[in-house]
C-alpha cells in the first residue's frame, strides 16, 4: 500500500499528499496535508511493531492518557488546549490504528508550533517544568497502565540481555575485540550501585513518559513548551524514568553519537536549571524516597543505555538504526564515558538536591 493509501484508512478529509516528515530510532513519520488554505494537517506513524509487541496495548494507553490530559487542561482552565495535548485520529471504522495484518499505523492531528528555542539553562529548566506538569496532570489517573515495552528501564533485565548476547556473539564467533574491557566495566558500575538500584522498588508507581528529551517537547512562538509528544512509551514507572533520562541526553556536553569521547562530559548547570524547574512542578507530589532517589536515576540512565547500545551491537545491531557497523559500540563508549564525568560531579549533585529539599517538612 501507498503512504497516500494509508492514510485514506483514517477519518480525514480531502488529502492532498503525505511527504517523510523525519525518522526517528524508532518509528517512521510522515507530514499528511490536505486541500484547501487553513486546512489542518496531519502526522502519519508507521509503529515499530517489532519494538512494540503489543500495539494494541500501546495505542490505548495513549488514548487514556490523552483524554485524561484534556480533562485536565479543561479543569484547569487552560486555553489552546489543541496545541497542548496530542490528538489522536480514528481509523475509517473507528479504531485507533490501521493494521494491513503485517504492519502498522497511527494518526495524530499536526500540532503547529514554533522552532525549539536556542539552547539556554532557561530552556532546560522550561523542559523540567514541562516533565513535572506532565506527571503531576497525570498523578489521579485512576488505573495503572500495562508496559508497551515489559522490562523497559529494569537495570537487572537489561544486564541478563547484556550477558546472554556476548554469549551469544561468543558462540557465533562475532569478532568482539572493538570492546575491549567496556562489558567487565559496566559489570563493576553496576555491581557497585546495585544496592542503590534495587531501592527504586521502594517509589510508587506513577503514569511516567519514558521517553524525555526537548526533542519530544514542541513550543510556541514565546518559546514556551506546548506538549510532550512522542507517547508511545508512556506507561506505569517511577519518575526516576523521565528524571534520569532527560539528563541523560540534555546534561551531556556532547550528543551520543559523538566518538570524540573527550567532548563528554556532564554539564553541572543543565542539571540545576532541569532540576529545579522540575522540582518546581511536582514538589507537592513527590514523596520522600522519590525525592531520595532522583540523584541515582542519574547514573541509572547512562549505564542504562550503555548497556543497551553494546547489547545490540553484539547482536548484530538489530534494535537502534545505525549509519555504520560501529556506530552501537562507538554510542556506549560515550555513554559509558558519561558515567565517569557524573560520578566525578557527584558530591555536587548531591549537595545541591540536598540544599533544595527543606528538612524540616521534608518539602522542596
Ligand atoms: C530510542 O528513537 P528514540 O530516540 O525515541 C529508545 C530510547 C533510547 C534512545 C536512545 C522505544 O528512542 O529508550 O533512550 O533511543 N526508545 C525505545 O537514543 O527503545
Ligand atoms: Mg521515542
Amino acid at each position: 500500500m501507498t503512504n497516500l493509501e494509508i492514510a485514506k484508512q483514517f477519518k480525514v478529509k480531502d488529502i492532498a499528499k503525505v511527504k517523510p516528515l523525519r525518522s526517528g530510532l524508532i518509528n517512521d513519520t510522515y507530514l499528511v496535508w490536505t486541500k484547501g488554505a487553513d486546512a489542518p494537517q496531519y502526522v502519519l506513524q508507521r509503529i515499530n511493531n517489532f519494538v512494540f509487541k503489543d500495539v494494541n496495548r500501546l495505542q490505548n494507553n495513549i488514548s487514556k492518557v490523552t483524554k485524561h490530559l484534556r480533562k485536565k487542561l479543561v479543569e484547569l482552565g487552560e486555553t489552546d488546549i489543541d496545541r497542548k495535548v496530542v490528538t489522536l485520529v480514528p481509523t475509517q471504522s473507528g479504531k485507533s490504528y490501521f493494521t494491513n495484518g503485517e504492519k502498522y499505523w497511527r494518526m495524530m492531528v499536526f500540532i503547529p508550533h514554533a522552532e525549539q528555542p536556542e539552547m539556554s539553562l532557561e530552556l532546560y529548566r522550561k523542559g523540567g517544568a514541562a516533565i513535572g506538569r506532565f506527571e503531576s496532570m497525570l498523578a489521579d489517573f485512576p488505573t495503572k497502565l500495562r508496559p508497551t515495552i515489559p522490562h523497559f528501564h529494569d537495570i537487572d533485565f537489561r544486564m541478563r540481555e547484556m550477558k546472554k548476547a556476548h554469549t551469544n556473539a561468543i558462540k557465533s564467533h562475532r569478532d568482539l575485540k572493538g570492546i575491549g574491557d567496556l562489558r567487565e566495566a559496566l559489570v563493576m558500575y553496576y555491581d557497585y550501585f546495585k544496592p542503590q538500584f534495587d531501592r527504586f522498588k521502594e517509589m510508587p508507581q506513577r503514569i511516567c513518559h519514558f521517553d524525555t528529551k526537548l526533542s519530544n517537547m514542541l513550543f510556541d512562538e514565546n518559546g514556551e513548551v506546548l506538549c510532550l509528544i512522542d507517547l508511545d512509551t508512556v506507561m506505569s514507572g517511577y519518575v526516576t524514568s523521565d528524571y534520569g533520562d532527560f539528563l541523560r541526553t540534555a546534561a551531556n556536553l556532547t550528543n551520543e553519537n559523538d566518538r570524540a569521547y573527550n567532548h563528554v562530559g556532564f554539564n553541572i548547570d543543565v542539571f540545576k536549571a532541569f532540576h529545579d524547574g522540575y522540582i518546581q512542578a511536582t514538589k507537592n507530589m513527590l514523596t520522600p524516597v522519590e525525592k531520595e532517589l532522583l540523584p541515582y536515576s542519574i547514573l541509572l540512565f547512562p549505564l542504562m543505555q550503555s548497556v543497551r547500545f553494546l547489547t545490540d551491537y553484539m547482536n548484530g545491531n538489530v534494535y537502534y538504526h545505525i549509519n555504520y557497523e560501529q556506530q552501537n559500540l562507538i554510542r556506549a563508549k560515550n555513554q559509558f564515558t558519561l558515567i565517569g564525568s557524573i560520578i566525578k560531579n557527584w558530591e555536587q549533585i548531591c549537595s545541591f538536591t540536598e540544599t533544595t529539599i527543606d528538612h524540616e517538612t521534608n518539602q522542596y
